[in-house]
């Protein structure tokens, strides 16, 4: 049994960097009833193992609640005031937050932020893929840590996301995990986690009745002393496969009251339960067109069962045709989500939120922005991302994917009437409650000894965290802190070792990936290690279009799918001219011949030769210098790691020499640097 790895949240490391402080709250009396107050207290002494004072005036930090201060409850100020210092809100909640940022500045020994701190997104939420038989659909780091035996599916990625049938009870009860999970999460100031998987199959449909909610509460519970709302993904055909209806159709009586049955029987076990996640008339999921009905009305029927208890429906746009024929040239799947939903803007209820990937096809190296963001005036919406690196190297295949997440939240869509036209700033100004807006993410955890499998794929569940809390904080000073905080205890030199690593590693992935915003090059249905031409021929809408002339989609409103003109004006006429596009997705929205000559000198197949002989370079370095860390960090670490580089070379091997022999195959160019590149 090897100990829980502690990830960027090291006890005994704070303890240490804190262990001439007490802590206090005040007013000293416990709130009634307020779980996250008697978490904190129970952390500072059972999990920091630092005193708590009665008498305010004797501790060193003092917690100080006070109501109405701020106009975000969930915003904290740290001050000084004599030899003290006192962390104040309006909540419980915001002092738990004003807590960790403490812990974290004692660890890094940084200076006081004074600042006044407040969420730059009210919603943080993180979205499990989790099946109630352990496994865990694109998870790469072990079973599920809430269903499933300890004994079953060490390794569940098997490409099969049908659940088995399995007895009895499905929990997995691992209270010392989910704490620990639970209070990483809060350390980064998540707030909301939905448990199951989008695609709801066999007791995952039943996870809403009584017979499991008495195990989603233990969980929910330990959630809501960290400051967590628990959410369920639910079947949208539920009133049919387990309400014992004809029907799941939205307007039916029978139906509605299904639902209002569903959400009395949850709120009357979880008073705080979150609300629903629902994939709905996507890749086979059920879901309101089988009756004629529109989105709207799918989703506003939920939204009405679960309002009177404060719940919320968050919606996928991830809605399009997975029966494509890759001869049909007119069809785009980019538009697919644009096309569903403009039509719907301003129709959404109050409390359901518009969950959108962040580009328009899914979860890719580079897309541009999903054309929604910014075009919506009146939806609550939600950008999606995926921690779990589903096309990211699966946690094997080192990946920052931070990188990725800041820049599609800091997308200008170049909306001139907009007063922030930013993607992430403009969520708020477009919703019609601007408290029903977010971020959500796919989680990356599950039974690995550390977590996410690659230790360093860590980073990427922190920085989701602290880019939600601020989407202004650059992934390298998000990386600095992980780094500091994980490796607290290694030289400098180490620390900058590790740092360049992963700093470099999202570029280094593209590089040897597929081409400059291509994408969907990888082994079907695995997406993992190259098969350039394993989707082009496929249902799914994701082809590359290679010829002997050039590769990509042409997207633009002249000859191509039209894609290009969902966008802003300005941003529509960028885009629609090949030189100003940005090179990163050049051949995501045009057509490009192998010797268009881009503004460096270089071709676009050179281009492609350098990229893939400089990412696989890249990834040999890293193990030279990944050697060089070696007895200076934690040792299971370094050998996780060491592994993990060994396969990621090999995969980047793949990559390089399959895209380049398969372009110069296409196009007869040779490389001008002489490289091998195989015939
Ligand atoms: C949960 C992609 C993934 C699927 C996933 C889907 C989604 O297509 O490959 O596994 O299904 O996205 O986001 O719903």
């Amino acid at each position: 049994m090897y100990e829980l790895d502690k990830a960027w949240l090291d006890n005994r490391i704070i303890h240490a960097a804190m262990k001439n402080d007490s802590f206090a709250f005040a007013p000293a009396d416990i709130d009634g009833g307020d779980a996250i107050r008697l978490q904190l207290q129970s952390d500072i002494i059972n999990w920091l193992q630092l005193p708590l004072m009665a008498d305010a005036k004797k501790a060193t930090v003092v917690l100080e609640k006070s109501a109405g201060k701020f106009d975000n409850d969930e915003a904290f100020q740290l001050s000084k005031k004599g030899s003290q210092v006192i962390i104040t809100g309006n909540t419980t909640k915001a002092l738990m937050y004003g807590f960790y940022e403490l812990l974290r500045e004692k660890v890094m020994d940084a200076k006081l932020n004074t600042s006044l701190q407040s969420p730059s997104q009210p919603l943080r939420m993180i979205d499990h893929w989790d099946q109630t038989d352990g496994s865990i659909e694109r998870g790469y780091a072990g079973a599920s840590i809430f269903f499933g035996k300890p004994d079953k599916l060490d390794n569940p990625d098997v490409g099969n996301f049908d659940v088995k049938h399995i007895n009895g009870d499905i929990f997995r009860h691992d209270r010392t995990r989910m704490i620990a999970y639970a209070r990483m999460l809060a350390s980064v100031g998540i707030n909301a986690v939905s448990l199951n998987n989008v695609n709801v199959r066999e007791q995952g449909i039943e996870l809403i009745t009584p017979k499991y909610l008495d195990g989603v509460d233990e969980i929910a519970t330990i959630f809501r002393g960290f400051g967590i709302k628990t959410f369920l993904a639910i079947n949208w055909a539920s009133p049919k496969l387990i309400g014992g209806l004809e029907t799941s159709d939205p307007v039916d009586p029978q139906v509605q009251e299904f639902w209002a049955n569903v959400c009395d029987n949850i709120y009357s076990v979880i008073p705080d339960f979150g609300g629903f996640v629902v994939k709905a008339d996507s890749e086979g999921e059920p879901g309101p067109y089988q009756y004629g009905r529109d989105h709207a009305q799918g989703a506003n029927m939920l939204g009405q069962a679960i309002k009177p208890h404060g719940g919320l429906v968050i919606w996928r746009a991830f809605v399009y045709n997975a029966h494509q024929d890759w001869r049909d040239r007119k069809t785009d799947r980019a538009k697919a989500a644009y096309n569903n939903f403009v039509p719907l803007d301003g129709h959404f209820a109050d409390n359901v939120i518009l969950q959108m990937k962040f580009g328009p096809i899914d979860f890719q190296t580079a897309e541009p922005l999903q054309p929604l963001f910014g075009k919506l005036r009146h939806t609550n919406q939600m950008m999606e991302f995926e921690i779990s690196a589903e096309y990211l190297g699966h946690q094997i295949d080192v990946n920052y994917a931070v990188k990725q997440w800041y820049k599609m939240l800091n997308y200008d869509t170049k909306y001139d009437d907009l007063k922030d036209p930013h993607s992430g700033a403009l969520l708020k100004e477009t919703a019609v409650n601007p408290a029903h807006t977010g971020m959500a993410a796919v989680g990356n955890v599950g039974m690995s000894e550390h977590w996410t499998n690659n230790p360093l794929a860590q980073a990427n569940l922190y920085g989701y965290g602290r880019l939600c809390w601020n989407n202004q904080e650059t992934p390298e000073d998000i990386l600095h802190e992980w780094v500091e905080l994980t490796f607290k205890q290694s030289d400098s030199k180490t620390k900058d070792t590790i740092f360049d690593i992963v700093d470099t590693s999202n570029d280094t992935y593209k590089d040897y990936c597929a081409p400059l915003g291509i994408g969907f090059m990888v082994v079907p249905h695995y997406h993992y290690g190259p098969s350039v031409n394993g989707y082009e021929y496929d249902r799914w809408g994701t082809y590359h279009f290679a010829d002997r002339n050039g590769v990509g989609v042409d997207r633009t409103m002249a000859t191509g799918s039209g894609f290009i003109g969902m966008y802003s004006d300005k941003l529509s006429s960028e885009y629609e001219n090949l030189e100003t596009t940005p090179k990163s997705v050049v051949l995501f929205l045009h057509h490009v011949p192998y010797d268009h000559v881009f503004s460096d000198g270089k071709t676009l197949i050179q281009t492609i030769y350098d990229l893939h002989f400089k990412g696989y370079e890249n990834v040999e370095k890293y193990i030279e210098e990944w050697a060089t860390v070696s007895g200076k960090i934690d040792d299971r670490v370094y050998e996780a790691v060491s592994d993990c580089l060994k396969k990621q070379l090999a995969n980047a091997l793949e990559w390089r020499d399959q895209v380049n022999t398969y372009f110069y195959r296409m196009s007869g160019v040779p490389d001008d640097q002489g490289r091998l590149i195989y015939e």
